[in-house]
């Protein structure tokens, strides 16, 4: 390495972290707290668990929560927004069986917008919220090669219930998937502006592409194990532990920290207690499903993972995080393939970073919207190499 080299590399040596913790602009809808998690327009996550996904995702919208009159409104909009362009099933039934269920989400939402964009940031972004719980239910029937017979939508039910009526699964308590899913969707609507799935998504709607390309890029960038499929390998995990004897589980989390392997479900990058999204999925186990193996396995490691993550000093936050839960209440109500599971989260993401984008293309500078992302880069000595 040259002199010149090496003073290069101390000088930019903060640089390539990934834009850790640099300030880039300004979020409308949600921050996050260490103690107290993420909030939603100022509410504290723990105060909205329990709401139907319509009304918080109005609450991201319009930055208040509705009265019962604006609910009904905002439902009945919703309601008139939901049939699917003729053409799309024509499109999932081309799609390879074996593709990741995300690459087919991704796919399905540029098929709405090729069929049905309207080129209006609001409208589309309310027609897409109204279209997935069809266009997910569609893709894991066309998936699974489940094709044939399959229920009319009835846009007179919520958005979690028009997904079960169109998935159709036989012999499983709908009441209860439909408390898991809401549930789902209201936990993971939106997580602050930084995190890369919204700053994907914000940063293609800045060069003006359209509301579906720029949710489409979103959801590629969702899918990677290190973001949105930590929820599908957290239930693998626990799938891996299979045993709920606190002796043995805490023998098991050992030798995963001894292999240098996660404790999936544990640990965050800004929180520092447990998150309270975890908090609500466990208080809704206990109610729904105390005896299942996989809660009782999940149980135990919340009562024994903290006590031993904390034994190492590096390890900020010993607690347990989102996906701690999510995987087992979803296998709990008859959705048992983890692969699945990165596409609810993308479901619940669609409304969050669809009303951010919103924000930064609608409301953003007086209106303007914020400009073209274009943060600078440094050259490096090599891309200079053939300069005199
Ligand atoms: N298991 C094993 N090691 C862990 C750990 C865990 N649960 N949590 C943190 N650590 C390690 C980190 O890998 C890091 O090690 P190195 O210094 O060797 O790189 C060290 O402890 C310090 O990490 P940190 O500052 O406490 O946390 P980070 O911001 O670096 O990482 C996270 C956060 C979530 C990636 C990490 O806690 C982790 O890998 N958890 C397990 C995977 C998981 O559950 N992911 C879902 C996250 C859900 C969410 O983000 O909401």
């Amino acid at each position: 390495m040259s002199g010149d080299e090496v003073i290069f590399n101390l000088k930019n040596s903060h640089l390539n972290t990934g834009m850790r913790g640099v300030p880039v602009g300004t979020c409308r809808t949600s921050f996050v707290t260490p103690t107290e998690g993420v909030h939603y327009c100022g509410y504290p996550i723990s105060e909205l668990g329990g709401m139907e996904p319509e009304d918080v995702i109005y609450l991201l919208f319009n930055k208040e929560l509705p009265s019962e009159e604006q609910s009904k409104v905002f439902k009945s909009d919703l309601a008139s927004r939901t049939a699917l362009p003729d053409g799309t099933r024509a499109v999932l039934a081309s799609l390879p069986k074996d593709g990741h269920p995300m690459d087919w989400l991704s796919i399905g939402i540029h098929t709405l917008g090729m069929l049905d964009g309207k080129d209006d940031w609001k409208e589309d972004s309310l027609n897409l919220i109204a279209r997935m719980p069809r266009l997910l239910g569609l893709i894991f029937r066309y998936r699974e090669g489940r094709e044939e017979n399959i229920p009319e939508d009835n846009s007179k039910l919520s958005l979690t219930e028009r997904f079960i009526n169109t998935l159709q699964i036989d012999g499983v308590d709908h009441d209860k998937m439909r408390r898991v899913l809401n549930a789902y969707l209201v936990l993971h609507l939106d997580h602050g502006g930084g995190n890369l799935s919204t700053f994907t998504g914000k940063a293609v709607a800045s060069g003006h592409a359209s509301f579906y390309s720029a949710i489409a890029s979103a959801m590629n960038a969702l899918s990677g194990p290190l973001h949105g499929r930590a929820n599908q390998s957290c239930l693998e995990f626990v799938l891996k532990v299979g045993t709920s004897d606190p002796v043995e589980v805490e023998n098991f989390i050992r030798e995963e920290l001894a292999a240098k392997r996660p404790v999936f479900g544990f640990g965050h990058a800004v929180l520092r207690a447990e998150d309270p999204r975890a908090t609500y999925q466990f208080a809704l186990g206990e109610e729904i499903c105390p005896d299942d193996e996989n809660f009782r396995i999940i149980r135990t490691l919340r009562e024994v993972a903290p006590r031993v993550l904390s034994e190492n000093e590096k390890i900020s936050n010993p607690n347990a995080n989102v996906d701690i839960a999510s995987g087992t209440l979803l296998h709990h109500v008859g959705l048992t393939d983890p692969e699945y599971y990165t596409t609810f989260f993308g479901w619940a993401r669609v409304a969050g970073i669809g009303a951010q984008i919103v924000d930064e293309r609608t409301k953003m500078r007086d209106g303007k919207g914020v400009p073209i992302y274009r943060p600078k880069y440094i050259a490096e000595a090599q891309s200079l190499r053939h300069i005199e």
